[in-house]
């Protein structure tokens, strides 16, 4: 006979307020010691709970400081709950009412106890009540604009109502039949000068650095697709500006925001097949056939899709010391570019990205004891294996999410101008400017060629 009763409960526990501690208290008078299982940031945007404001550090602490708690451990998978049954050899399970009959399956393992909830306080309540909404435009109105709408509606505090496109039409037509915005401005002065707060700069690559200065000088905050600009002095230009108007300047590489790309990352740091060595990568897309414009096609395979290999390649490498190009080229742009990156202790990244080639979408991250495999779409990360010579001991990662994947990057750019905070963890501006710098190297390395050649002549 046990002579302690062991009880365990979960939560976000984001604010910790009085209906969690009414919880607590409750989960241990059923037992003598209480073990709290904190849900960590990607397990919980993997469930969708995409606007908690504090850090899983933070929430830690705060449970930790309760004097009634035993223990506190980090939920970091659906699983995890069956696996801590055991490993704690739990007596009871408790959790809120709102819950009732999505953890019977756990009866198999303990005593499944659902309790009251506490009406009238919920951390969502809270957030509503401590932040202002977010007013935020839209400029530029391409084939996303829509999903992008979308994707906003599952982010709390945030209100999309303007759209600006220097084209009256498209404003026009937009505006008409869209439910959500009813504001539409074919001045971009104007367009800046209302009430929104943040702007999603998604128009040709070639007009980004002015679209962009002029809304830090505006004083917005800035989600525009990359790259931000064509070339390394602009670039560092806009960070440095948007540095001193203190406004957020974010790349929308929605890649970085995923669940399963930040696991990924938190597993390699972890060291879970030993020093990682190489990174390979490969985005490709045939837009001709999407019906994509030759105009598009022209701004050539690097420039439209370089971003997302880089962002995996320096997020696990880190700065690269050189970088080689193999592009094959039709009417003078880029359809494919093969790039190799060296890095500290002679790492190496590859990255196939091409327009007019097409093949398998995957990534490929060797190290020292195993590898990791992401299946295509890597950049839409919802799964990965961990394999290793010893093929018994494969692992899978699997982090499903809903819609096109936006709604990652949006939650945290809201969340970043909520807090007052003007870099992301997840996309630091040195990210931003090791990404960048391999497209922009390439289009200095170009126009250069370009230039020897018309010489030559
Ligand atoms: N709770 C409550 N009264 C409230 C709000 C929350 O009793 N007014 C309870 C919930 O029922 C839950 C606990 O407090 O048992 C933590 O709530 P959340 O932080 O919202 O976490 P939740 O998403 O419910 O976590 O693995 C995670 C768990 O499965 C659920």
């Amino acid at each position: 006979m046990k002579d302690k009763k062991t009880v365990i409960t979960y939560g976000t526990y984001d604010m910790l307020h009085i209906g969690h501690m009414k919880l607590l208290e409750r989960s241990k008078a059923l037992g003598d010691y209480l073990i709290v299982g904190v849900t960590d940031e990607n397990y919980d945007r993997s469930r969708g709970k995409l606007n908690v404001v504090e850090s899983t550090k933070k929430r830690v602490k705060a449970i930790e400081a309760l004097d009634f708690v035993d223990k506190v451990i980090v939920e970091t998978h659906k699983n995890q709950k069956a696996e801590d049954m055991v490993k704690y050899d739990v007596d009871i399970f408790a959790i809120g009412d709102d819950w009732v009959g999505a953890f019977d399956y756990l009866n198999e393992y303990t005593h499944v106890e659902y309790l009251a909830r506490t009406e009238g306080i919920s951390s969502t309540k809270l957030r509503r009540e401590n932040f202002d909404v977010i007013k935020m435009g839209i400029v530029g109105v391409g084939r996303d604009t829509q999903s992008f709408i979308n994707e906003s509606e599952f982010v709390s505090n945030l209100k999309i109502n303007r759209i600006y496109s220097s084209d009256f039409l498209t404003v026009k037509n937009f505006t008409k039949n869209s439910k959500i915005i009813k504001y539409g401005h074919d001045n971009y002065d104007d367009f800046l000068d209302t009430s929104i707060r943040a702007v999603y700069i998604d128009t040709s690559l070639d007009e980004h650095y002015t679209l962009i200065k002029k809304a830090i000088l505006a004083g917005k905050h800035i989600l525009c697709e990359n790259p931000l600009a064509l070339n390394k002095n602009e670039l560092k230009e806009l960070l440095s500006l948007a540095k001193k108007e203190k406004v957020l300047l974010l790349s929308a590489l929605k890649t970085a925001f995923l669940p399963a790309f930040n696991q990924l990352l938190t597993e390699l740091d972890g060291g879970i097949i030993g020093e990682v060595k190489e990174v390979r990568a490969t985005r490709t897309s045939l837009y001709k056939e999407k019906n994509y414009t030759d105009e598009f096609i022209a701004q050539g395979a690097t420039n439209i899709l370089s971003s997302y290999p880089s962002l995996l390649v320096s997020k696990i490498l880190g700065k690269s010391n050189s970088i080689s190009f193999f592009d094959q080229k039709d009417k003078g742009y880029d359809i494919s570019n093969l790039i190799v990156s060296q890095h500290k202790g002679g790492k190496v990244g590859i990255s196939l990205v091409a327009t007019g080639i097409k093949s398998e979408g995957d990534a490929v991250i060797s190290g020292t004891k195993g590898y990791i495999y992401i299946p295509a779409p890597w950049w839409l990360t919802q799964k990965f294996y961990v394999r290793f010579e010893d093929e018994h001991k494969t692992q899978v990662f699997n982090y499903q999410f809903d819609g096109c994947g936006l709604r990652y990057m949006i939650a945290e750019f809201t969340s970043l101008i909520q807090r007052d905070k003007r870099k992301s963890k997840m996309l630091t501006p040195s990210d931003m400017i090791r990404i960048n710098r391999v497209l922009l190297e390439y289009n200095e390395r170009d126009k250069k060629s370009k230039e020897s050649k018309k010489n030559k002549k």
